[in-house]
């Protein structure tokens, strides 16, 4: 009896401490598993100190110390009194003054506010580690990056580091509302329990602090921006509070969402005129009663005058006047507003494509200083597939901040497996010829094509209350290639993909290399089996999920997928050239040129910018029917080989993760089926042609799927 108590004592004890439940993110800390590395570790990094007290560095202190002790698995001592002692010294030179002697004054001159240096040096026979920089939280961000190297098991001799943030402004953007739901968010609840704060206060809001310092994520805001008034309320600004209070060790500035109306609704007012003194001095006064919470208040992220929010344009004044109103509200606190491009109106018919650009190009100029402009990657919406939004490039006067969805509104929610950073990556490298050959979109979100100050890139956030933070297991890998990338967008996807395999599953190549393939093809696959060849928007209505090509029940025209692929009798495809919305004109001349000839636009924007017989021969060889019968089993089949490299790799990793993977896989593999056999047999309605023989048959009638997804709604 009692040994079957101790056994059973045991299991638990054992399965407690290798529960894989995915909270820890990509900072696990295991035990590493080279010996020799280990051996090399145990040997350099036994005595620390970190020289400081601010909380900043009382966090980098703990990380530090937690870190090493998992991944050398003993405890290390932070030896901060015998600095003599030491083989790893973090630090500034105004806190060290043995880093003070020891660096380089010229190195720190390049390192701005957050950087950090990480050196090997060599000091009267003796070797030390340098963690250093001219702020205690370019050393937080050292020390992580420090981490990340003991992670994925790299040398840390001959160390010579010297990283500095590309992007200014890193940052999340939650859509959740106060009431606990998260617009388009699939990995739970709000992790911001507002209705407790700010009496009970959550350990995940230190967690999340700390897994976004570990990636460079310095800014969040976090309310939807589909924005309730309530949140610049007097309770909701010390709730806030909290948040922020959590935030600052870590580097993150709190932004909310600000609703344009608010002078009205909250302060009842007539108008919310940007232009009327009233008004103005309403946000005066509401910025000073942040401030006065929040020192260090990051700003307001606004969406005026888009679905149904309100804005200046009902009182007939611009974007730009609505931005500024609350831009000189916010100046003397050195706060900014994020005005975003998302806009498209209930009036206009004009195709969506073009309204973010024909209402902000010609307010070029005319922003304050501390406004700048979020855009979209594309000129729709967040689709596994887009363009680069025209916007870019096309704004020199006005800072563009990047806003890329995170979230997988249109990517298969937190069931199928997509790693998105091929798709920033695709954005980001995309030439906008605004001036000249190799004007990127990533020299116009840095900054350096335009010469910027105010730069930043932004992620909606896929983040809930699941234990695993982000529903699926791989979800977490777009977190973290977002900081990554707002950090240093040189680094490739692939290089992203390999650093967090290591540091969330293991180091052992055969599972990297395994994993790498699937996360680099998964993108590719979804586009595949959803919208190949530049197909778009032709998810269900309302919940965005699934397939619905056939739907045009929608109270306006473009929310309609049958707006959005325009089949007929003789092909498929939006026409954005003169003929058609003529979209295409927002380009540079040298991009127009390219897509709007069929023959030049690559097959993957084909549909996006032409209507195309269904007979057109495309580069294959196939007709474009045959093609996207191709493309569309393409896609179910990229998935079936995911799963195959997948369930080879059980005997590398926990029990928890692996099977949780496989069982999303198989939900998956169903749903690109379902994609696939819907579109195909709507579209083959238009296009009459037979799906080859050589494919799998449909399973199941167009009448099936059509109602089907009424029942699969989630
Ligand atoms: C927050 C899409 C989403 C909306 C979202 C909107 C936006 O339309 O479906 O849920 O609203 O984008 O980015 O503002």
């Amino acid at each position: 009896m009692k040994k079957t108590i101790l056994f059973f004592i045991l299991a638990m004890c054992l399965q407690i401490s290798f529960a894989e439940d995915g909270y820890r993110l990509w900072l696990r800390y295991e035990k590493v598993s080279d010996a020799r590395l280990l051996s090399d570790y145990k040997n350099n990094l036994q005595h620390i100190v970190v020289a400081g007290n601010s909380p900043t560095i009382k966090v980098a202190t703990d990380e530090l110390l937690k870190g090493l002790q998992g991944l050398l698995s003993e405890t290390i001592s932070n030896s901060s009194s015998t600095q003599n002692d030491a083989t790893l010294i973090a630090g500034t030179s105004a806190t060290s003054s043995f880093i003070a002697s020891a660096v380089d004054k010229k190195q720190l001159a390049q390192l701005g506010n957050e950087g950090f240096l990480i050196l090997s040096k060599t000091i009267a026979g003796k070797h030390y580690t340098i963690i250093t920089a001219n702020t205690d939280m370019g050393v937080l961000y050292g020390v992580f990056h420090f981490l990340r190297l003991l992670q994925t098991q790299q040398s840390i001799h001959q160390l010579n580091i010297s990283s500095t943030p590309k992007i200014k402004l890193r940052m999340l953007d939650h859509w959740d509302n106060l009431n606990g739901s998260v617009e388009r968010g699939y990995a739970g609840r709000s992790i911001w329990e507002w209705k407790k704060l700010p009496d009970t206060i959550s350990q995940r809001y230190t967690d999340y602090a700390r897994a976004n310092a570990s990636i460079g994520i310095n800014a969040a805001s976090v309310t939807n921006v589909n924005s309730n008034v309530l949140s610049l309320s007097k309770d909701y600004i010390l709730k806030a509070k909290v948040l922020a209070d959590i935030f600052r060790p870590y580097g993150i500035k709190l932004f909310l969402t600000a609703r344009f109306s608010a002078p009205v609704e909250m302060g009842g007012l007539k108008t919310a005129d940007p232009l009327d003194p009233q008004v103005q001095n309403w946000w005066k006064e509401k910025v000073k009663e942040i401030y006065q919470s929040i020192p260090d208040f990051g700003g307001f992220l606004v969406k005026a005058n888009s679905e149904g929010q309100p804005g200046p344009q009902t009182y007939n004044r611009s974007h730009a006047e609505g931005a500024n109103l609350l831009a000189d509200a916010l100046a003397p606190f050195n706060g900014m507003v994020i005005w975003r491009a998302f806009v498209y109106s209930n009036d206009k018919p004009e195709d969506r494509f073009k309204q973010a650009y024909d209402e902000f190009k010609p307010l070029d100029g005319n922003f304050r200083k501390n406004v700048v402009i979020q855009v979209k990657n594309g000129p729709i919406d967040f689709q596994p597939r887009e363009p680069f939004h025209p916007l870019f490039g096309a704004m020199p006067k006005t800072p563009l901040v990047m806003e890329y969805q995170v979230t997988q509104e249109y990517l298969g929610f937190s069931t199928h497996l997509a790693y998105l950073a091929t798709l920033f990556k695709e954005c980001l490298d995309a030439d906008t010829y605004a001036k000249g050959k190799g004007s990127t979109v990533a020299k116009v979100v840095d900054g350096s094509l335009d010469n910027y100050s105010n730069t930043g890139m932004a992620g909606v956030a896929n983040i809930g209350s699941d234990t695993n933070w982000c529903g699926h297991p791989f979800g977490q890998a777009n977190w973290y290639a977002l900081g990554r990338l707002a950090w240093n967008h040189n680094l490739s996807a692939e290089q992203i993909a390999d650093e967090w395999i290591r540091q969330t599953f293991t180091n052992d190549p055969q599972f990297i290399s395994a994993t790498k393939k699937i996360m680099m093809g998964s993108r590719e696959a979804i586009v595949n089996y959803m919208t190949p060849l530049g197909l778009h928007h032709i998810m269900g209505y309302g919940n965005h999920y699934g397939p619905a090509p056939w739907y045009d029940k929608a109270s306006r025209a473009d929310w309609n997928p049958v707006y959005f692929h325009k089949a007929d009798s003789i092909g498929i495809g939006f026409d954005r050239k003169p003929t058609g919305s003529n979209g295409l004109a927002q380009y540079t001349p040298e991009v127009r040129k390219q897509f709007e000839d069929p023959a030049t636009c690559p097959e993957k924007y084909l549909l996006w910018f032409h209507h195309v017989s269904w007979k057109h021969v495309m580069k294959s060889g196939r007709t474009l029917w045959d093609e996207m019968c191709y493309k569309y089993n393409e896609g179910v089949d990229s998935v079936r080989d995911m799963q195959k490299t997948w369930n080879s790799l059980e005997k590398f990793i926990d029990k928890d993760r692996f099977q949780k993977v496989q069982g999303l896989l198989a939900t998956q593999e169903k749903e690109a089926v379902w994609w696939r056999d819907a579109c195909l047999l709507y579209f083959q309605t238009f296009s009459k042609m037979p799906i080859p023989a050589a494919y799998e048959k449909p399973k199941y009638t167009l009448q099936f799927y059509e109602q089907y997804r009424a029942l699969k709604a989630p």
